[in-house]
């Protein structure tokens, strides 16, 4: 049976070969852009949220503009976990937090929010109309209102809510590997627990993070990076999401990165920053992101082999990269001509 990830890689791949004309390896990623805008994202929800963030790009639009335009595709959509319809917390609240940032250094991020479908857009907002970089919980919501985003209902989307019973039966806290890759709601078992329980055959894909990083035709970066978190997680817990240096990064003289995985981990250290850092001094996006999971490596020893964190980087060459502690991270690419899913490198097959 061909499955809904399946497929999308097939139709993205067969149009990159109707495109190019050319047969490409499925594995053999696509490095270099060196002309037009591109886009990528983090898992498989990047195929549709890039098609969002490219309508902007291909109309030779702000690389700003495409990266929040993208990411609210993933937002707003029912059938994934970014956004309202997620897992909740611990508590049973699903919080949601975002960060955004231009070709200038300016940045915004809201965490903890709740009730709001759009967090990318009330940070972006945060950068544009306060003199503040980042706004939490009440406050990011109070200010949401104030800028006129709807206040929606509190309620858990139905499959949030069977999850959430679930998870009530143990109430036990564990990351699970590649959960965004998985399919959705995993009856009886946390979002992110090791114990990966019978998949669903509901055809639709769990995943609680996107970020995505674009260039455009005037060779400008930004990134945007928004997600639930952690399913189950403690109430008041936030990652590297929204942390502009952890969760995402951008310096539009060397490129821009962005992480995905277990957030303290990437906090930890500095992620997506240094991952720009090692690009600064002549490292590939490869490269850099291995070596920045070679450090999270380092530090967490054995403990590595529980956890996934993964960085994808473009550079200001339009070259492309990821790495990934643990098999199994894919991200999503579109440039002229080219759709496509393309699995990361990682330390741990
Ligand atoms: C977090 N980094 O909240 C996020 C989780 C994530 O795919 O990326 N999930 O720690």
């Amino acid at each position: 049976m061909i499955n809904r990830r399946k497929f999308i890689a097939l139709s993205a791949f067969s149009s990159v070969v109707g495109m190019l004309g050319k047969k490409l390896s499925a594995a053999e990623p696509l490095t270099a852009f060196k002309k037009g805008p591109i886009v990528i994202s983090t898992w498989d929800a990047g195929i549709e949220a890039n098609k969002g963030a490219w309508k902007i790009l291909q109309a030779g639009g702000r690389a700003l503009d495409a990266v929040e335009a993208g990411v609210m595709v993933t937002e707003a959509s029912q059938n994934c976990c970014v956004g309202l319809g997620a897992n909740p917390d611990r508590d049973g609240f699903v919080t949601l937090d975002a960060c955004i940032m231009d070709e200038l250094f300016n940045c915004g991020s809201v965490a903890f929010l709740e009730r709001i479908k759009h967090p990318v857009s009330v940070a972006r907002r945060v950068m544009e109309k306060t003199p503040h970089v980042m706004l939490v919980g009440t406050g990011a919501q109070q200010f949401a209102i104030a800028e006129g985003f709807p206040l929606e209902e509190q309620k858990l989307s139905p499959d949030a809510q069977k999850a959430y019973d679930n998870w009530l039966k143990n109430s036990e806290y564990k990351p699970v590997i590649n959960v965004e890759n998985q399919p959705v709601r995993q009856a009886g078992k946390a979002n992110h627990g090791p114990s990966a329980p019978s998949l669903l055959e509901s055809g639709e894909w769990n995943h609680d993070t996107i970020g995505m990083v674009a260039m455009d035709a005037k060779g400008n970066l930004s990134g945007s990076c928004t997600t639930s978190g952690m399913g189950f997680k403690m109430r008041g817990r936030l990652g590297d999401s929204p942390i502009i240096g952890a969760g995402l990064f951008v310096d539009n003289e060397v490129g821009a990165c962005t992480a995905t995985g277990q957030g303290e981990d990437v906090i930890r250290v500095a992620g997506s920053h240094t991952v720009i850092e090692l690009m600064r001094q002549g490292l590939s996006p490869e490269a850099a992101c291995k070596k920045t999971i070679e450090r999270i490596v380092k530090i967490k020893k054995e403990k590595a082999k529980d956890i996934q964190v993964a960085f994808l980087a473009l550079n200001k060459k339009g070259e492309v990269g990821a790495y990934a502690i643990h098999k199994g991270f894919s991200y999503a690419l579109k440039a002229e001509g080219i759709e496509r899913l393309v699995t990361a490198k990682s330390l741990f097959n």
